[in-house]
């Protein structure tokens, strides 16, 4: 389990990596912010300066918030940026994740960075990566190593904060009569579905209405979500509130509740965590009632932090992202300009 005595600060969207590149890199791509500026294939404006090699190991392409992750990291450490990045997608399995970081560490990167789709089991990899001199940078999902002399830095949101968050909602709105949730979890052993659940449950625990009466993993995809939702409807007729770990999940649920013939939303409301366009979209539709954002734009920080090891700067050990929520009228005011 993750410290939470975080000190809270969130760097200046990727400007400072930005600036120091001048705008020789924008040539190609047109817009004038940094993370447009993503392919080109030529040296783009480092002018002989040597690029910072990254060996990038990304949990998979289970969600839209995964999706707005990679785009993120792809679209800044780009060589106009001064990255040479080298990327691959684990498909949700940590064995290939351990093999992705064993071949940077082969291959001599600069920096190893990866989000890690469990907590544990990571300590003879990072281990390695430190005999051979390879500063890790976590991004996104924790690790539970006790060394924290492994890595450099981890960045990414508090996810007890965001399941405190919900459960604070639900009890707020709705514990003020019997509420039964059924609660759709993250990726087994994976820290936003460890902490996402702590978090919930904490809030809901002083309020005896509120009562989880049925909670499985659906891993985080849509698809899992509407399987897991169809068994919890099979199996309980008195479902009031789905807490669902993710966006996705919701989304898959909503699928499940409306072929059961009842109305997502109201008949069974829904509370989820990310904020990325489709549940936005949900929320705005009035199919989902309240989500707690978890923001996946962390190329920027990335980069920053990257550039302040290989420059042999002390960098914080725990960089928290800060969160948001919304219900209706704030996904509707936020909608148009959502980036993700
Ligand atoms: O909430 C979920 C994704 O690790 C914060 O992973 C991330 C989570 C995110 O699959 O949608």
């Amino acid at each position: 389990m993750i410290n939470r005595n975080f000190t809270k600060r969130m760097f200046a969207a990727g400007a400072a990596g930005a600036l120091a590149l001048g705008l020789a890199a924008c040539g190609g791509g047109g817009e004038a912010e940094p993370s447009a500026n993503a392919g080109g294939g030529d040296d783009g404006g480092g002018g002989g300066d040597e690029l910072i090699s990254v060996g990038f190991s990304q949990v998979g392409a289970e969600s839209g918030w995964r999706a707005a992750n990679t785009k993120s990291i792809q679209d800044t450490l780009t060589e106009e940026n001064g990255f040479d990045l080298s990327f691959s997608d684990a498909q949700q399995k940590q064995e290939n994740q351990i093999q992705a970081i064993r071949s940077y560490i082969a291959q001599g990167v600069d920096v190893i960075a990866f989000s890690p789709v469990v907590e544990s089991g990571w300590d003879a990899v990072l281990e390695e990566a430190k005999q051979a001199g390879i500063p890790v940078v976590l991004t996104d999902r924790a690790v539970d190593s006790e060394d924290e002399t492994l890595y450099e830095s981890f960045i990414g949101s508090d996810f007890v904060l965001e399941g405190e968050m919900a459960g604070d909602w639900v009890v707020e709105n709705l514990g003020s009569e019997p509420l039964n949730v059924v609660e759709l979890q993250g990726t087994t052993g994976a820290a936003p579905a460890v902490d996402r659940k702590t978090g919930f449950e904490s809030a809901i625990e002083g309020n005896e209405n509120v009562q989880i009466i049925a909670s499985q993993t659906g891993n985080f995809t849509r698809t899992e979500g509407r399987q897991v939702m169809e068994g919890f409807l099979q199996a309980h007729d008195d479902i009031d509130l789905v807490f669902s770990h993710n966006d996705d999940m919701g989304l898959g649920a909503i699928e499940a509740i409306e072929a059961a013939g009842m109305t997502a939303g109201e008949d069974i409301k829904i509370v989820t965590v990310d904020a990325v366009k489709d549940g936005m979209q949900a929320l705005v539709d009035g199919k989902i009632n309240y989500i707690v954002e978890c923001n996946p734009l962390l190329g920027p920080d990335l980069a920053d932090i990257i550039k302040s090891v290989v420059a042999g700067e002390e960098v914080e050990k725990r960089i928290v992202v800060e969160d948001q929520a919304f219900d209706q009228a704030a996904a509707t005011e936020a909608l148009p300009t959502r980036e993700y």
